[in-house]
Order: structure tokens, then C-alpha cells, then sequence
């Protein structure tokens, strides 16, 4: 771009974009974004066309995902922006710097504040309705200051907690003509120096004082590029780690440090790990109900806690007392520490007490694999995971057993990925997460489990799949609808089936069809025995495949946090070690090193 003369400002925008290092842009045209449409196939930027905008934007954010950067989408007015708010609140809720660049209507045509709903057609007040879920959220009135607010946009989206971002450039603004020379940008305030010097030794030193420390390790330390300084890290001081959903492949299932993942449907080992242990270190996880459970009062009761997390807010929800918030980049804090030199912590009872336990309780239990009519969703995603390779990319769907099911059994190899959006937990995140990701890896292979359910949303990107020829392989779970709700209504509603499978009004078409008009190569598994044989068929396959799998549509999740109906009607949650089904009391207080809570 020459300096001196003027340029379109669509075009200006994809420049600015291809200048970040932004490879790849996830879009679905529009007459209110022509001149962007334009500017996008112009700019050399590959623009990868998906067939609705939710898929688009929750393509681009497991695309940043996977990048730890910035995913982009377009999108065009009214319909088009409103489409693609679930990606946004996804980027939300998952933390991603994602960036919706948007048409909007002529400025002259914007309805504002005439009070009549549209003046025109395609309209939406776009900027209003997203700004709840974003960090920051703009109509460019004026083409004078679109650097100003990609420069802020950027830098918004990218730094702190990240999050979702969104530039609305009305019709006539992305013709304008600007001068980049001109142009004025965003400053963004010098952060004062600071220092987690103090921080650090203070956790060291709790650390030494502690008999049963454990770490929780959350996406916070992706986040912050910390991941092999916290490798680094674990291995000097040795002590036991846990991860969160989001959090899963921060370690292989083969490092020494790593002791399972925790929650309300956990793994049993883990949860009496956490449970029991007397310092807690959470390093950038959110820490929600599904992590630590609902009853905060009963959340590791006997542990000291120490919570670093960068956004204020998240420290302050807590229902109990946090021995050491430290509102900060817990990279920053690892890398402290590292600095520090720490030895290795002599706590052998301990990781002999936490292998004990999860040897104890092994998640996929042989009668799993004895299974004659069905396939249990525990023995698919334990041979899926057994075959995949390193460097593979798993895409749970982000809802239902297809996703709870995986984490609770999935061993993790070196370089492999997990990209879910446990978060959002919205249905239909499975195709178009599996796509993002395959783009932002240079097509890696890319295997996703995806409920019957959730498949049919956002099923329309699977022609964008074919299209790209990508080597993305669905397992789509066939257990007759939404096993989640049916599992509540058995629970909670005596069995009584509304909307929850094909005798209460959810009808699902043939999967194999759908595999065959997508032009996907479709495969079938409906006996245990045959597990092993097609796993591998359809993972040395080449290029997209769907395989339908027949589960036994009566599969819950176990071990699982129960909850009870009080007198009253109010739910109450057992504590996060007390999963159902409930061990033997004896068994039970045998595992127990703090006091359990009574019965009753
Ligand atoms: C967008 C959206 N709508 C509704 C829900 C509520 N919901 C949670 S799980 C679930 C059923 C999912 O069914 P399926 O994808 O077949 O997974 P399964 O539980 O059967 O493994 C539903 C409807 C949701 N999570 N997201
Ligand atoms: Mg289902």
C-alpha cells in the first residue's frame, strides 16, 4: 500500500488484518459487507466460506484456539451479526481473542434513536446487542478513526483475560476513502513495571510447609505462553497436578506429575485428591461449578488456597475465604518462580495416597467392555484415544456425554490438542470447532466425538469440511437424542420424556445418509468387538469421515456429583468426593484423610 495516496477503507481493514500475521478469515458474504466481501478476496488472506454464521464464528474461535491469537470472522448485517452471537458468547465465556469484523446499514440508513425498529431492511442494532459479551464493541462512524479501533480492538481482545471483539463498519464507511498516512491510532497506557518476586516465595514457602499440596492447572497458563515453563516448574518441585476440561492437554497422560481431572463429573481419583489435599494452587483456571462443584463450603475444606487469576472478578466470587488471591498472569507467576530454583517438595505419602486412589478407581470398568448390544460411549473413547497420535487434535462436542465422557477418560499424548468450549457448553460446537481447527493447524488430523444431538447443529459445515478436503473423522454417538436430559428426566422427573428422544418428539435422521450427502466416507460400529478394527480404518482413512456409533441410549455419565431434591424443592449437591455411584461408607472414609462430612 502506497503511504502517500488514499485507499478504500475495506481494503485498509484486511491489510491492518494480513499485518497481524492473520492467515486465515472465516466469512459468509452479504450485500451489507460487499465492499468488505471485496477487500477480503483481494487481500490474499485465504477466506474460508462457511455456510452459516455461527459456524463461521465458532470456526474462528477454535481457530484462536488453537493459534493462542487472534480468529477472525465476517459477517454481514442484521442477520448475519445475529447469527454469529453464539461464537461471541462462546469467546466469552472461553476466553479467546476472537474478532468479528461486521457490515452494518449506510450510515444514513441506521435507525438509532428515530424509534422506529428499521428503516430498511437487514438491520440490527448490532453493536447493543453484542456488547454484553464482548470487550469491545464499535460502529465506525467515522473512516478517519478505523485504525483507532482496530488498534484498540486488538489490543483489547489480546490482552488481560482475552476475550471477543466486534467492528461494525456501515456500508458507506467501508467504501470511504482514507489516507493511512493520516490516520491516528490507539496508545495503549504503559502498564507500571511490577514484580510477583514476593508472591512467589510467599507460595514456595507454602508450599514447603504443606503436606498434601496439589496444583490445578487451567488454560489461564496456555493463555499466558506458559505452558513449558510450567512443565518446567512441576518437575522441580514435584508435586501432584490436576487439570481442568479446558486445561486437559496442558499434560500428557504419561507425565509423572499428572494425577487426573477433577469435578462434578470427574474422575473419583482425582476428586479425593483435591478434596484431601491441605495447600490448594489454582494457576489460571475459572474454577466453576462443574470444576470445584456447587457447594463451595465443602470445596477442598482443609486447604489453604492460593488463586491466581487475571481477572478480578473471578477472585472475588468465591464462597470462601482465598488464603492468597493474587490478581494476576499466572504465567508471570510460574516464571517467577521458576526463577527461583525451587527443590523438589519430599511428599512421597502423598503421590503414593494420590496413584493409590486413581489406581483404586479406574474410570472405564471391564463390565464397560462386555457390552454385547450397545458400545459404551467409556470403551469408544478409550480406543479412540489409545489410537490417536501424537500431534492429533481431539474435538469433544462441547455438550452431553460426547464431551463429559471423553475428559473423564482421555490420555493425552505428546503434542496432541484438545479444543473444547466447556464454558459456553452449547450443542453444536462439534463441526465447526473441528474445522477451525483444522485450518489453524495446516490440517492435522482432527477426530471428533459429537452427540446424535448436537451433530445436527451447525451440520451444514461439514460441506465446508468436504470442500476443503479436510482430515477431520466424527464419531457421532448414536444413543437415540439427548442422553443428558434423558438422564435428568430418569433422575429428577420419574422417567417422564419430554423433547429428549425419538418417543418424545426428537426425530434424528440417518447419520450414514448424511455421511453419504456430504460426501464424507461413512463407516458403522455397533459391536464392542469390532472397536478396535474400525477405529484404525477410519483414523488411516483418507480425508473427511463420519462413522455412526450405536450407544446404549440408557449410558449415563459415572462417576457423577448427585444432587437431591430437598422438602422444599431446593436442589442440594453432595461434596466433590462423594461421587455417585456412592462407594461403600466404609471404603468411602477409608479414602478420607480430612474429616468427612456427615451423612444424612
Ligand atoms: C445450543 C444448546 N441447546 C440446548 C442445550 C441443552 N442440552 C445440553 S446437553 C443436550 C443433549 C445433547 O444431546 P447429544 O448431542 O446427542 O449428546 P448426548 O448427551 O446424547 O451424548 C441438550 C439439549 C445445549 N447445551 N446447547
Ligand atoms: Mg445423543
Amino acid at each position: 500500500m502506497n503511504a502517500d495516496k488514499t485507499v478504500k477503507l475495506a481494503d485498509y481493514v484486511f491489510d491492518y488484518i494480513k499485518k497481524l500475521g492473520v492467515k486465515d478469515i472465516f466469512m459468509l458474504s452479504g450485500g451489507g459487507c460487499m465492499h468488505l466481501c471485496d477487500s477480503l478476496g483481494r487481500s490474499g488472506i485465504n477466506y474460508i466460506c462457511c455456510l452459516h454464521e455461527q459456524g463461521a464464528t465458532i470456526a474462528a474461535l477454535a481457530y484462536s484456539h488453537y493459534k493462542n491469537d487472534l480468529g477472525v470472522a465476517l459477517v454481514t448485517t442484521g442477520p448475519g451479526s445475529t447469527n454469529a452471537l453464539t461464537g461471541v458468547a462462546g469467546a466469552w465465556a472461553e476466553s479467546a481473542p476472537l474478532m468479528i469484523i461486521s457490515g452494518q446499514v449506510k450510515t444514513a440508513d441506521i435507525s438509532g434513536k428515530s424509534g422506529v425498529r428499521m428503516l430498511g431492511f437487514q438491520e440490527a442494532p448490532t453493536v447493543d446487542i453484542v456488547k454484553p459479551v464482548t470487550k469491545y464493541a464499535v460502529t465506525v462512524s467515522d473512516p478517519r478513526k478505523i485504525k483507532y479501533h482496530l488498534d484498540k480492538a486488538v489490543h483489547i481482545a489480546k490482552s488481560g483475560r482475552p476475550g471477543p471483539v466486534w467492528i461494525d463498519i456501515p456500508l458507506d464507511v467501508q467504501a470511504a476513502k482514507i489516507n493511512p498516512a493520516k490516520l491516528k491510532g490507539f496508545k495503549p497506557a504503559k502498564e507500571p513495571a511490577r514484580s510477583l518476586k514476593k508472591e512467589a516465595l510467599r507460595v514456595l514457602s507454602m508450599i514447603e510447609k504443606s503436606q498434601r499440596p496439589v496444583i490445578m492447572a487451567g488454560y489461564g497458563i496456555r493463555i499466558s505462553g506458559a505452558v513449558n515453563d510450567f512443565l518446567k516448574l512441576i518437575k522441580m518441585l514435584g508435586i501432584p497436578v490436576l487439570t481442568t476440561w479446558k486445561g486437559a492437554d496442558l499434560l500428557t497422560d504419561e507425565n509423572p506429575y499428572f494425577y487426573g481431572r477433577p469435578g462434578t463429573a470427574g474422575q473419583r481419583g482425582a476428586n479425593f485428591i483435591l478434596q484431601n489435599s491441605d495447600l490448594f494452587i489454582s494457576l489460571g483456571a475459572r474454577l466453576d461449578f462443574g470444576q470445584i462443584g456447587y457447594e463451595h463450603s465443602s470445596f477442598a475444606r482443609e486447604a489453604k488456597k492460593v488463586i491466581v487469576d487475571i481477572d478480578p472478578a473471578e477472585l472475588n466470587k468465591f464462597r470462601f475465604k482465598i488464603d492468597m488471591p493474587i490478581n494476576d498472569d499466572c504465567g508471570d507467576l510460574i516464571r517467577e518462580m521458576l526463577l527461583l530454583k525451587p527443590s523438589p517438595k519430599n511428599c512421597r505419602a502423598w503421590l503414593d495416597y494420590c496413584s493409590q486412589v486413581n489406581e483404586k478407581y479406574p474410570v472405564v470398568l471391564p463390565q464397560y467392555r462386555k457390552k454385547k448390544k450397545y458400545i459404551s460411549t467409556y470403551v469408544l473413547a478409550e480406543e479412540i484415544s489409545r489410537n490417536m497420535m501424537n500431534g492429533d487434535i481431539f474435538v469433544p462436542g462441547s455438550s452431553g456425554m460426547c464431551s463429559d465422557i471423553p475428559m473423564q477418560v482421555f490420555k493425552f499424548k505428546k503434542d496432541q490438542r484438545s479444543l473444547n468450549s466447556p464454558g459456553i457448553g452449547s450443542m453444536g460446537f462439534g463441526v465447526p470447532s473441528a474445522l477451525g481447527a483444522c485450518v489453524a493447524s495446516g490440517k492435522k488430523r482432527v477426530i471428533c466425538t459429537n452427540g446424535d444431538g448436537g451433530f445436527q447443529l451447525n451440520i451444514q459445515e461439514l460441506e465446508t469440511i468436504r470442500r476443503l478436503n479436510l482430515p477431520v473423522k466424527f464419531f457421532v454417538l448414536n444413543n437415540d437424542g439427548y442422553a443428558s436430559i434423558k438422564t435428568t428426566q430418569r433422575n429428577y422427573f420419574g422417567g417422564f420424556y419430554v423433547g429428549s428422544n425419538s418417543t418424545s418428539g426428537v426425530t434424528l435422521p440417518d447419520t450414514i445418509k448424511i455421511a453419504q450427502a456430504y460426501g464424507f466416507k461413512a463407516f458403522y460400529l455397533d459391536k464392542t468387538s469390532a472397536i478396535k478394527k474400525v477405529i484404525k480404518k477410519i483414523l488411516n482413512s483418507k480425508g473427511p469421515a463420519i462413522c455412526e456409533v450405536m450407544i446404549d441410549p440408557m449410558e449415563a455419565v459415572a462417576p457423577k456429583v448427585s444432587s437431591a431434591v430437598e422438602a422444599d424443592g431446593k436442589m442440594f449437591s453432595k461434596p466433590l468426593e462423594d461421587l455417585y455411584p456412592f462407594l461403600p461408607r466404609p471404603e468411602f472414609l477409608k479414602n478420607m484423610i480430612i474429616k468427612p462430612i456427615k451423612e444424612g
